[in-house]
């Protein structure tokens, strides 16, 4: 039956509002999603119902706690197909995954002489903690460059194969860039980098809630992301790590709930995932993330993907005869997830989203955590209109209409 997506965008409450006196036109979900009526009752009804602390009491709402927070890591392991829950490790979201991995594998298993390869359009997330594994270590960083101008060409896989030497240890990378929209071969980067023995992290952040994510499919020893950007609350998110890795691999952070036996002068741990998740976990925000994984997959991630993606190759046709406009990634025609990123001749991006709020349009402006992405490309910031299940071609006709006025405005033609 073909999703009625009119209908869906009255789930999501916040979007029923008016913004500087017109209908709130929200394209800003790569930055965080807005969150459906199933998600905040799962919210309300956990601390309604059974709230307690979790593997630790044995009353009846401790239990059913503990049972709630065990059944959101058995979905999550669903959700991206992990083989079992022991590999899901709740964390604050992506980036919080990805410094546990810098932290704990980086620690015990690089060195000096090591290298880290990245991409030159990696977010920050997953950028600045290699910058601190490598120097805690002596280990060093490679990049990955991009091609093209515009980064239209992707990533350059015969500078990767030149890079990928035997020195590499890990290989992290996106899976989709928040800048460029593109969406990277995650399958063959990870079975490129398996035969120079490097491991490989992907970073989900912008994949997640957009199209299907199989762990075992992508063939990767560590996946990262965060519940906030698909439909979840924000402050929760997964590190998917292979079992025989995480349990090799030492705590990053300690205290309660991590350890098997403490003594005074030494201590031993649990396995994964206990092993990483010391302190209080975010109990309700986790079983809020198992609904949101609920209703992502009640709408079906292959028509998210689709949704997206036509709702992207609309927005490249509307914005395309806009004087002055750079648009950013693959061009029309080439495959992109839902967004847009653009930089315009006349007009600085925080004046384009400010403009457009004006017009009830939540845009974003800025580097995007992209910094070193802005600079090869000769920018230091750029407009970002993303998509998600709730927009529609209309509201795209509305970004259309206010950066034409944006450019008259700014004296464009
Ligand atoms: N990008 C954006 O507007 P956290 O903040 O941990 O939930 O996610 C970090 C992160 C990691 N990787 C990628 C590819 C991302 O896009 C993000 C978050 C937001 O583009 C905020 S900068």
């Amino acid at each position: 039956m073909a999703t009625d997506w009119n209908r869906l965008h009255n789930q999501f409450p916040t979007l029923l509002q008016q913004v500087n006196g017109k209908p709130l036109v929200y394209l800003d979900s790569a930055a965080t999603t807005q969150k459906p009526l199933a998600v905040l009752d799962s919210l309300r009804k956990f601390y309604v119902d059974d709230n307690a602390n979790v593997h630790r009491g044995i009353h009846a709402l401790s239990m059913r706690a503990t049972d709630a927070y065990e059944a959101a890591r058995e979905r999550a392991a669903r959700f991206i197909n992990a083989a079992e829950p022991a590999e899901i490790i709740f964390t604050r979201g992506t980036t919080e995954a990805i410094n546990l991995v810098a932290a704990s594998w980086c620690s015990a298993n690089l060195k000096k002489g090591d290298v880290v390869l990245i991409t030159e359009m990696e977010h920050h997330s997953n950028l600045v903690p290699w910058q601190l594994a490598a120097w805690r270590s002596g280990a060093t960083l490679r990049y990955v460059p991009v091609l093209g101008d515009d980064a239209e060409g992707g990533l350059d896989m015969e500078a990767l194969d030149r890079l990928l030497t035997p020195e590499v240890k890990l290989f992290a990378f996106t899976h989709v860039s928040n800048t460029l929209g593109i969406v990277n071969p995650v399958a063959d980067l990870c079975a490129r980098a398996r035969k120079v023995g490097a491991l490989t992290l992907v970073d989900a952040a912008q994949s997640i809630g957009h199209m299907t994510v199989d762990v075992r499919a992508i063939g990767c020893d560590f996946l990262a992301f965060s519940g906030h950007k698909m439909v979840g609350p924000t402050g929760i998110g997964v590190l998917y790590g292979r079992r025989a890795l995480l349990d090799a691999m030492p705590p990053w952070q300690s205290g309660g709930g991590m350890i098997s036996m403490v003594d005074f002068f030494e201590s031993t741990w649990k396995p994964s995932p206990e092993r990483f998740e010391a302190g209080t976990p975010n109990v309700a925000d986790a079983v809020a993330l198992a609904a949101a994984m609920d209703f992502v997959d009640s709408v079906g991630r292959e028509a998210i993907d689709a949704h997206d993606r036509a709702l992207a190759a609309y927005a490249m046709d509307s914005l395309a005869d806009i004087p002055g406009i750079r648009i950013l990634g693959p061009r029309r025609g080439q495959a992109r997830s839902g967004l847009v990123s653009f930089a315009l001749k006349d007009a600085h991006a925080h004046d384009v989203v400010t403009f457009a709020d004006q017009d009830g349009i939540a845009l974003r402006g800025g580097h995007h955590c992209n910094q070193p992405l802005m600079k090869k490309l000769g920018l230091t910031s750029t407009s970002r209109a993303s998509f998600y299940i709730y927009n529609t071609r209309e509201e795209i006709d509305r970004l259309a209409a206010s950066l034409k006025r944006i450019v008259k405005f700014f004296g464009g033609e």
